[in-house]
């Protein structure tokens, strides 16, 4: 088998990339260990940035976004008894629309399909060799039988456990990463969203935030121990839990059926370079950041819009000058991202055993971002997503 692009991963980076390179003319071939029942079904991100927004409206897998997304124009800090709003549309211009992970996947394996070009689910025994030539290849079974694919390149968007990344040799990367002392217990409940926009609360039990998927289907989280056990979290504890972080005098929390519940762990993660001969690392298989940034599935589709402008212009004029500087293009971008959601999760998360001096920096540096005009914008710009790093 032959292509120009081989495609390591159905995510949101590797569909993105594969759609992307399409509408230039340029083949792929996108491979993923997953069936398309689980890749669809996967809970993940809900916010899209302002620039992915216009990304998948502009490259014609916009149309359901456009209808059943939700824009909204802000978030709310919530801390010491109180709620602010940030508008972000007031102080950047530009706005968020929640349209979770899971529909933007089913958008892009619908118009991915519609090409006829190959996406093969279940595959299995990935390999990827040779990748310091100019034909690496992706060894892998599908269909009960083995398969070689040779490419001029490889895009590696397997996430932080795909096998791309370990493909590099021992000692050309270097990792830099933050395990936090906490995670996310979520869950999906089919309940009226008792706000209009997302609710960031810090509180002194620990953080809580209310985000949806529809208006009648919250998406709630409350900061846990990163080895919580579920078993320990029956619903009523969980309702429990986020009336005791969120609740304000005069304010209920509609409960409901929950549909979904699980624990996420947290950590920043950065792999440099994100580039090796002809693999290109994009999304989570080059960098994770902790979730309260809203930052994960757009930090991947950043990337391989870079990496997509990078590929057309190396088939168009020969040069590889875009393609050799892909790394360090993204990784300006990626830092940023990276500093936003730590901050974020700094602020915001009540570390165990955290000494009363923090609490009060964050108090402060919580009050700071709802009463200073340039401190609110510059949330605001990362939360929306800056234009260019
Ligand atoms: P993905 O991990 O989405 O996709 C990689 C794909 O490669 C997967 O389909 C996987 O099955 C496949 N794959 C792996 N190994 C393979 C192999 N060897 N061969 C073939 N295919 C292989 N981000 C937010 O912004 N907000 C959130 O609330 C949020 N919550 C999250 C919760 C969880 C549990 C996780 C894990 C992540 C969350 N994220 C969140 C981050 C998430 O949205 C990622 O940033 C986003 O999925 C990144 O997209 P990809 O880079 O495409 O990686
Ligand atoms: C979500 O809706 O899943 C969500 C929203 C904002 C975040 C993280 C997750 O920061």
């Amino acid at each position: 088998m032959r292509t120009q692009v081989g495609i390591v991963g159905a995510g949101p980076a590797g569909l993105t990339l594969a759609h992307l390179l399409h509408l230039e003319g340029i083949d792929s071939v996108v491979l993923e260990d997953r069936g398309r029942e689980y890749v669809e079904a996967r809970i993940r991100a809900g916010v899209l940035e302002q620039g992915t927004v216009d990304l998948l409206r502009a490259t014609g897998v916009g149309e359901r976004m456009d209808r059943e997304g939700i824009v909204h124009r802000g978030v709310y800090m919530q801390f010491d008894g109180e709620r602010h709003h940030l508008d972000f549309r007031a102080l950047t211009g530009r706005s968020i629309v929640i349209y979770g992970q899971t529909e933007v996947v089913k958008d892009l394996i619908v118009a991915r399909l519609a090409t006829d070009r190959p996406l093969y689910f279940e595959v299995g025994d990935v390999t990827i060799h040779e990748l310091e030539t100019d034909r690496p290849r992706i060894r892998f079974r599908h269909d009960g039988a083995a398969h070689e694919l040779e490419c001029d390149v490889i895009a590696g968007c397997d996430g932080f456990h795909g096998v791309c990344r370990p493909s590099i040799p021992a000692g050309l990367l270097t990792g830099f990463s933050r395990e936090y002392p906490f995670g996310w217990l979520g869950i999906l409940a089919q309940a009226p969203v008792s706000s209009d926009e997302l609710v960031y609360a810090h509180n002194e039990r620990g953080f809580a935030l209310l985000s949806l998927r529809t208006p009648e289907l919250g998406r709630l989280y409350i900061q846990c121990r990163p080895d919580e056990n579920l078993a320990e979290w029956p619903d009523e504890r969980v309702w429990e839990e986020l009336q005791a972080r969120l609740g304000l005098p005069g304010w209920t929390l509609a409960e409901g059926p929950v549909l979904e519940k699980g624990v996420t762990g947290m950590r920043s993660y950065v792999a440099e370079p994100m580039q090796f001969g002809n693999l290109f690392l994009a999304g989570d298989a080059a960098h994770i950041v902790p979730p309260t940034g809203a930052k994960g599935l757009n930090l991947a589709i950043s990337d391989v819009r870079v990496l997509a402008e990078a590929l057309v212009d190396w088939y168009r004029t020969g040069s590889r000058a875009a393609l050799d500087g892909y790394s360090e293009r993204c990784l300006r971008r990626v830092w940023r991202c990276e500093h936003f959601s730590w901050w974020m999760t700094s602020m915001l998360h009540r570390s165990p055993g955290a000494d009363p001096f923090e609490l009060k920096l964050q108090l402060s540096q919580l009050r700071y971002v709802t009463s200073s005009e340039a401190a609110m914008r510059s949330l605001a710009e990362n939360y929306v997503g800056l234009e260019s790093a």
